[in-house]
């Protein structure tokens, strides 16, 4: 029956969580993760964010990486499979936006889930294209989504983002930020009534949005995500915010202190790269390359 199937759904979601490193703070001493960077497109300009290097969202900038086609990937998960033993998921993020090149993150899924089914899968995306790929994201298997969500006042977002690609159109300004909040906010919404685990990344920008941050972390709650990653501005070479000051450590930890009143905070985020390899904070992404990097500083 219908309750049955919701039970074993939810014990099978709160086993993988029990061994995904960003999600279970026990979990992440013992559980590797490797990510597949697939995703070289992003349909959305941060202006924290040179495009030549990795989507800041979910990892640091100014690191290189290979880029692979999906083909490549399920060879890469072979190779990390058989060598690093504690692994228990696999990432998409980045390094531009998984779902602006949705075909390849469906199809290295797909391939290496057929090959590895109790493998854990996780997504990281800006959430512009969650309306049209949530249902298929479902379908897929994936229970673990983050989704970067840095305000919800369209003011701000207006000095966040430089433009939004949407249906072949480029959107600036407010129109830009409330285009992608909207989806953001509806895709969100799907998911977490589809059993997904929704974590949600916020760039912490002095003087942009960080006063604002703990509205963002209200909102959150009341859509049901399972947890919020407050993370420094590092702002990339080359990028808008180029010469904004870091946001230090202990303004993070205090933000996060000041919002875990409302939902759990992730305390352990590496920032990592988007073909990081290993534990969390263990990066042997280098003992597996392809392709020679992508990028070169
Ligand atoms: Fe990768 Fe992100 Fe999945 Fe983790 S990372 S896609 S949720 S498997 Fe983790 Fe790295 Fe922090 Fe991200 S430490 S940057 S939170
Ligand atoms: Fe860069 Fe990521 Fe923003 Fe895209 S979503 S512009 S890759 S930081």
């Amino acid at each position: 029956c219908t309750d049955q199937r919701e039970v074993s759904l939810q014990t099978s979601v709160s086993e993988q969580t029990a061994k995904h490193p960003c999600y279970s703070q026990e979990a992440h001493t013992r559980y590797a993760r490797m990510h597949l960077p697939v995703a070289p497109h992003c349909n959305i300009s941060c202006n924290y964010c040179n495009r030549k290097f990795n989507c800041v969202n979910e990892s640091r900038p100014g690191v290189t990486s290979e880029v692979l086609t999906p083909a490549d990937a399920r060879r890469k998960f072979a190779m990390v499979k058989e060598k690093v033993e504690q692994l228990s998921v696999v990432g998409i993020a980045g390094p531009g936006d998984a779902l602006a090149n949705w075909p390849e993150t469906r199809e290295s899924i797909e391939r290496i889930k057929a090959a590895a089914p109790d493998i854990v899968f996780c997504l990281s995306t800006n959430g512009l294209m969650l309306p049209d790929f949530a249902q298929e994201i479902v379908d897929l298997g994936i229970h673990h989504v983050t989704v970067t969500v840095n305000c919800l006042d369209t003011e701000i977002g207006a000095r966040i983002y430089k433009f939004v690609h949407y249906r072949g159109q480029k959107l600036t300004g407010v129109e830009a930020a409330a285009t992608l909040l909207k989806n953001q906010l509806e895709g969100i919404g799907f998911l977490v009534k589809h059993g997904v685990l929704v974590k949600i990344n916020i760039v912490m920008m002095k003087g942009i949005n960080d006063r604002h941050i703990p509205e963002v972390v209200q909102k959150m709650k009341e859509l049901g995500v399972f947890v919020t990653n407050i993370m420094p501005l590092i702002p990339a070479p080359g990028s808008v915010f180029e010469h904004m000051p870091q946001t230090s450590m202990k303004e993070v930890s205090d933000m996060r202190s000041a919002c875990e009143q409302y939902l759990p905070q992730m305390r352990h985020c590496r920032q990592c790269r988007a073909d990081a390899i290993g534990l969390l904070g263990q990066d042997r992404s280098h003992e597996f390359r392809l392709a020679p990097p992508a990028y070169e500083q």
